[in-house]
């Protein structure tokens, strides 16, 4: 159910993104969400890092890229915040249309939804046209997660645990990094072991597949579950851009309209697609701080 086979990529059409050392990307879009600005599990150094070698004309940016949750309890916000919220309007400045759906951890700013601010287009929901026309909604997810929906103590409750997790990534990785040892997602691990997770995901999936119906759309883009996939689901194509506080995933539109997965392990080690599909078939879903 989760994760990724390799027909996948036969029935969608989609693919790995290969990066070379020194080459600027360019994509026509590019879909990126759940920063967690403000979390200090945010991996906003490897998103700079990655961000200097992309380049699009349009750029979604698909929800919780600031994490005001976060901000009210204990803000936890760096340099690299602040770059990359810098970064992201530099790119506005010289032509980039950008356009900010926020998620539940950024929900106050869906009271501004329908202004530009900053040159940002902020929009509950959009309508993405691909380059071959096929019409894509773009949401955060959370409506339609049943966690967040039905229960939110239970969400809440969760958080502090999932918190602790990433604190604990964070720190072991610092070490990690000083021993020249590649980044090591531990939440990520431990989610491996939650079973109920599966179920959790493929119901997610299956609720903005019949929400993409709904809108007569071919295929949907959204986040917030941290568990980037692309894959059909009946005659829906179902993307999900992933994160930048476990697993750094985003996704990109080529220029012919091909959608493509960009998976950042760090700037020095660009995974080659056959790596890329074992990491993201042992990749595991999130529940509670998504
Ligand atoms: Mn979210």
């Amino acid at each position: 159910m989760t994760g990724f086979v390799k027909d996948d990529f036969k029935v969608t059409g989609a693919g790995v993104s290969k990066f070379v050392d020194g080459e600027i990307k360019k994509y026509r879009t590019l879909f990126v969400s759940d920063l967690h600005l403000g979390l200090g599990a945010s991996q906003a150094e490897l998103f700079l890092d990655f961000f200097k070698t992309v380049e699009a004309e349009k750029i979604y940016l698909v929800g919780d890229i600031i994490d005001f949750w976060r901000i009210k309890k204990r803000p936890q916000w760096y340099q690299s915040h602040n770059d990359v919220i810098q970064k992201l309007l530099r790119r506005v400045r010289k032509g980039t249309k950008m356009i900010y759906i926020p998620g539940n951890h950024d929900e106050m700013l869906r009271a501004y939804c329908g202004m530009q601010i900053g040159g940002i287009d902020l929009k509950r929901r959009d309508i993405h046209e691909t380059a071959d026309g096929r019409k894509i909604l773009i949401i955060h997810g959370d409506e339609f997660d049943i966690v967040v929906r039905h229960a939110k103590w239970l969400a809440l409750l969760g958080d502090g645990a999932y918190h602790l997790a990433l604190w604990m990534n964070t720190h072991l990785n610092w070490v990690r990094r000083k021993a020249g040892l590649e980044y090591w997602s531990l939440s990520a691990y431990l989610k491996q072991r939650v079973k109920q997770a599966v179920n959790f995901i493929g119901e997610f999936e299956h609720a903005l597949s019949l929400e993409a119906k709904k809108h007569k759309v071919q295929g949907v883009i959204c986040g917030h579950i941290h568990q980037m996939a692309i894959k059909q689901i009946d005659d829906i194509l179902y993307i999900n851009t992933g994160d930048w506080v476990e697993s750094c995933t985003a996704i990109g539109e080529t220029m012919d309209g091909k959608f493509e997965l960009i998976y950042w392990e760090n700037g020095a080690a660009r995974v080659q697609p056959e790596d890329a599909k074992e990491i993201i078939t042992t990749q595991t879903p999130m529940i509670d701080a998504a």
